[in-house]
């Protein structure tokens, strides 16, 4: 999964970026290879595996990963983005802006989120438009009338409309005939307001909170500069340092899970004294699905899966207990796969 870090120039998606990876890539102007964006790989926090982890003691343990892009963009601090940079955001699964609510002295105008969440939308819209009238252009020369001239020119509608695809409802075969294309406005959305430090534990405020929400966009508010701070601290200086500022948890931890919810992911669990792990999958998919996630193999020859309740596992202690409770449940392959599930797959080829 590989979620896209987007927004205007210096609204400090670099910033957020090192405070969500704990990675230290340079911020402000100048900063970094301005043609090359930067990676990071994370670690979803998840305390059922610490658990798992705890009553197995296995020789591995693995969290579910999700990878974070922050994307260059130009340098300066108008607000727009490039076509490069928008090139580069069309293979993410999902899309982060960040919107500047601090004050910045060194910036050209006042912090306006709500403004430059509108604009950053027209931005994506146009995007889309672009590549939709193109391939409109070219089937109407080929005087396609076919199924494909009809879903784009909905889309097109839409986005006449200003409404962003992902708001159009599709069947699963449109979607992937549309998939190709990289539409941006189509991307699963959050925005992050950066707030400024005095900031750190306010809530978005009403007004922008109903623009985020008439949008389908998922919005949470941090501060960037504060959330890096923090991640330099270690554990015990990071609970006093929290309770200072009021605040219950790091916003990493609260954007990680909500970054998990937008993209519609669930995790199953498998657990051994080999290794307990947990499997990022989206949500509805089969057991029979699920099994090729740890290797094609075990989909091919996938004969049942044995599941357990992560809470039904917890409670009684062992495997041996939940099948005497009858807890411990046999399920083909068309069993719809369900957050917390411990699975053991059996499989034969
Ligand atoms: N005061 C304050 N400054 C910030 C915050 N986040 C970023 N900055 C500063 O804003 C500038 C631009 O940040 P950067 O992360 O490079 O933005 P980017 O261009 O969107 O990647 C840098 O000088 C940062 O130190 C914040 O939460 N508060
Ligand atoms: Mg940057």
């Amino acid at each position: 999964m590989k979620i896209g870090i987007v927004g205007f120039p210096r609204s400090g998606k670099t910033t957020v970026f090192n405070a969500l990876t704990g990675l230290d890539a340079s911020v402000g102007f100048g900063g970094g290879d301005p043609t090359k964006p930067n990676l990071g790989t994370i670690k979803v926090p998840d305390d059922r595996i610490d658990r798992l982890a705890e009553i197995f003691q296995p020789k591995k343990t693995t969290y579910g990963e999700v990878v974070f892009v922050d994307y260059p963009g130009r340098p300066d601090a108008s607000n727009s983005i490039d076509r490069s940079t928008i090139a580069q955001m069309r293979d993410a699964d999902a899309l982060v802006q960040v919107v500047r609510a601090f004050s910045d002295p060194s910036a050209d105008r006042e912090a306006d989120p709500a403004g430059d969440v509108d604009s950053f939308k027209a931005e994506l819209l146009l995007a889309d438009l672009e590549v939709i009238e193109k391939r409109l252009d070219r089937l109407r020369r080929e005087k396609d009338k076919g199924k494909e001239t009809a879903l784009l020119e909905l889309c097109k509608e839409h986005l006449d409309a200003e409404k962003p695809l992902r708001d159009v409802e599709l069947s699963e075969l449109e979607e992937r005939d549309l998939a190709g294309f990289g539409l941006l406005s189509r991307l699963p959305m959050m925005v992050v307001v950066n707030v400024g430090e005095d900031q750190a534990g306010a809530p978005i405020d009403d007004a922008l909170k109903a623009r985020l929400d008439a949008e389908s966009i998922l919005g949470i508010a941090l501060s960037a500069q504060v959330e890096t701070e923090i991640a330099g601290l270690d554990e015990e200086d990071r609970g006093a340092f929290l309770a200072d500022l009021g605040l219950e948890e790091t916003a990493r931890a609260r954007f990680i899970r909500a970054a998990y919810g937008l993209l519609n992911l669930i995790s199953f669990l498998t657990s051994g004294e080999d290794e307990v792990r947990a499997w990022p999958i989206e949500r509805s998919t089969s057991a029979v699905r699920a099994a090729g996630k740890i290797h094609s193999d075990i989909e091919r020859g996938f004969i049942r899966a044995e599941v357990v309740a992560y809470e039904d596992f917890i409670e009684l202690g062992s495997d041996a207990k939940c099948r005497d409770a009858g807890k411990l449940r046999l399920e083909g392959k068309e069993y719809e796969v369900r957050d917390g599930d411990i699975i053991h797959f059996r499989f034969n080829v």
